[in-house]
């Protein structure tokens, strides 16, 4: 292996990482901390990720912006302000591309490079990657950090290619504005993208016609701005926050009440359900009730009090209706963070379109037709999501050990050990797909990234050629993943994209590591202090 310092244009490297979003940015800064000669490609014409390609109005975070950086370098928490709680999308990139140039990693990232395949050469044990330049790189370790939601889904609507308005995916947004001033828009979509674009849209244009098919529990997002005074208190209390960050399973910095629903008197029940619809962002999630993912009566109370607010905000109580789940839990869907939302509804050039209702048929070059109606529109936003978790890495089109194509080997749910060790693909290691522990992604992917620089440190320390993630280890963490939400009472309810159940014929299992990322943590740590016994090095 080589130590050089300097970058070289070689073929060879020790290790490629793919994605220059918040994980794929942390790998590469380890790896290049071990001294590997390490390069990373991304497909974007920026870093950042998800906060590079979700570019539309009003994008944001909706986990608090203090809990989601890189905490390990005190130096850089100390020069960062954030502006608000939860800050947009442009300020956010700007994190990313601070980090990247404090860290000097940027002669080590190769943009606009789409990895378009990888092959692993058993003569070798290395891994040949195709690149969309048309060149090929070999590499030792092959580290794919793409993202659970980075590939975008656009579904198989009959006539899309005939529409000649504009067509925009939100999560392949153009980095020009997009223009909505005097135009007739339609958004199809409303999970956390679309409630997020939906009143930015209703602002400016001529119309907007909203097309939803499943409603969400949207809660408020109380977003604030964060003042100097505030953000000095901020740096100052990093370790505490940290503290509570380590320890709570999503990787927050909340704290569940650890009363039963049901045990509270009504009353007092009221009063802190009328708290969590003031608190910030997912604390809703974090600070309710201990038994709300697992009690279907308890989780009821909580739905009750969500219905009732949209009642109050939404002026026509049949589109309220429609804005309120029937047929699901707070929790079972992924909740979307709202600003303004509800308010839409009341507008005058805002409509609601229920496609349970009245399904769309097909696009036709003027528009949407339903089964009721056919609408013109300039402007068609798609904030129909993601193929999540899988989709990414299913893309890569990987090929390990005997030509196995990794669509084959998942076809029955992904199969890993913690998320990063995949049987039948030597030397390489996965990090943000599936089997991570859910919740706050840089909280609960930093481990892995961890798990994963120590493995290969070890691999090099005793000269292994070549790392193995054992069948036996996996079948058992998927198994254990599994067990997690056997009994969780809001896991029932499989469309969501946590299962697959958002994508028409993929394979539905749940693919998260519902244990908490700090016992994900746990159980990474002790492996690596047993000499990684999930994996054989050879
Ligand atoms: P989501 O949450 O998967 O939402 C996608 C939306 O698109 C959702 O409302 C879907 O309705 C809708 N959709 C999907 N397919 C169709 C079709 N065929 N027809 C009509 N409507 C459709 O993706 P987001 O981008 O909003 O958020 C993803 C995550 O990013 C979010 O959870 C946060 O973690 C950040 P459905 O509910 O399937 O009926």
């Amino acid at each position: 292996m080589s130590h050089e310092s300097e970058i070289s244009t070689a073929e060879h490297y020790d290790a490629v990482v793919v994605g220059a979003g918040v994980t794929g940015i942390y790998q590469l800064s380890r790896l290049v901390d071990l001294g590997l000669r390490v390069r990373l490609f991304e497909a974007g014409g920026g870093v950042g990720g998800t906060w590079y390609w979700n570019r539309y109005p009003l994008a944001r975070f909706d986990s608090e912006a203090y809990s989601y950086g890189y905490f390990h370098d005190k130096g850089l928490l100390d020069e960062w302000n954030w502006s608000e709680v939860f800050p947009a999308q442009p300020e956010i990139e700007r994190y990313f591309n601070h980090v990247v140039d404090r860290w000097q990693l940027r002669d080590h990232i190769q943009l606009n490079t789409k990895v378009e395949g990888a092959v692993y050469d058993e003569s070798t044990s290395r891994w040949d990657v195709s690149l969309s330049t048309g060149e090929v790189v070999t590499t030792k370790y092959f580290i794919p950090a793409v993202g659970m939601l980075s590939a975008p889904y656009t579904p198989p609507f009959p006539n899309l290619d005939k529409f000649t308005g504009t067509l925009h995916h939100t999560s392949l947004w153009p980095e020009e504005p997009v223009d909505f001033r005097g135009k007739k828009v339609a958004v199809i979509g409303t999970g956390s993208t679309g409630v997020q674009i939906i009143p930015a849209v209703a602002e400016v244009a001529e119309s907007l016609t909203v097309f939803q098919r499943t409603p969400n529990w949207v809660t408020p997002l109380n977003n604030r701005e964060i003042s100097e005074e505030e953000m000095a208190e901020i740096k100052a209390s990093y370790d505490e926050i940290w503290a509570k960050i380590a320890v709570n399973p999503l990787g927050g910095p909340h704290e569940a009440d650890q009363r039963n629903t049901l045990e509270v008197p009504e009353e007092e029940r009221q009063a802190k359900f009328e708290r969590l619809w003031r608190d910030e962002g997912l604390a809703k999630v974090g600070n309710n009730f201990i038994d709300m993912p697992t009690n279907p009566k308890a989780n009821e109370t909580w739905c009750e009090f969500v219905a009732a607010k949209i009642r109050s905000r939404v002026k026509d109580p049949v589109v309220a209706e429609k804005l309120i789940p029937k047929d699901h839990g707070f929790g079972a869907k992924r909740p979307p963070m709202e600003t303004n939302y509800y308010e839409v509804y009341n507008q005058d050039n805002v409509e609601l379109i229920d496609l349970h209702e009245t399904p769309i048929v097909e696009f036709t070059p003027t528009g949407i037709e339903t089964t009721a109606r056919s609408f013109d529109f300039d402007i068609v936003v798609l904030a129909t999501g993601f193929d999540a978790v899988t989709g990414a890495m299913e893309r890569l089109n990987v090929r390990g050990e005997d030509g196995l194509e990794l669509v084959a080997a998942w076809a029955d749910g992904p199969q890993t050990v913690f998320g990063v060790g995949l049987p039948g693909f030597p030397n390489l290691f996965i990090t943000g797909g599936p089997h991570v522990g859910i919740g706050n992604v840089p909280r609960g992917t930093e481990p892995q990234v961890n798990f994963i620089t120590e493995l290969i440190k070890y691999a090099e320390r005793i000269g292994s050629n070549t790392v193995a993630t054992t069948p036996d280890a996996a079948a058992e963490w998927v198994e254990h993943a599994l067990d997690l939400v056997a009994d969780v009472a809001i896991m029932k309810y499989k469309h969501n994209w946590y299962t697959g159940g958002n994508i028409p014929g993929k394979k539905q299992v749940f693919t998260q590591y519902a244990g908490g990322i700090p016992e994900a943590t746990r159980r990474m740590e002790e492996s690596a202090a047993a000499g990684f016994p999930e994996f054989e090095l050879r």
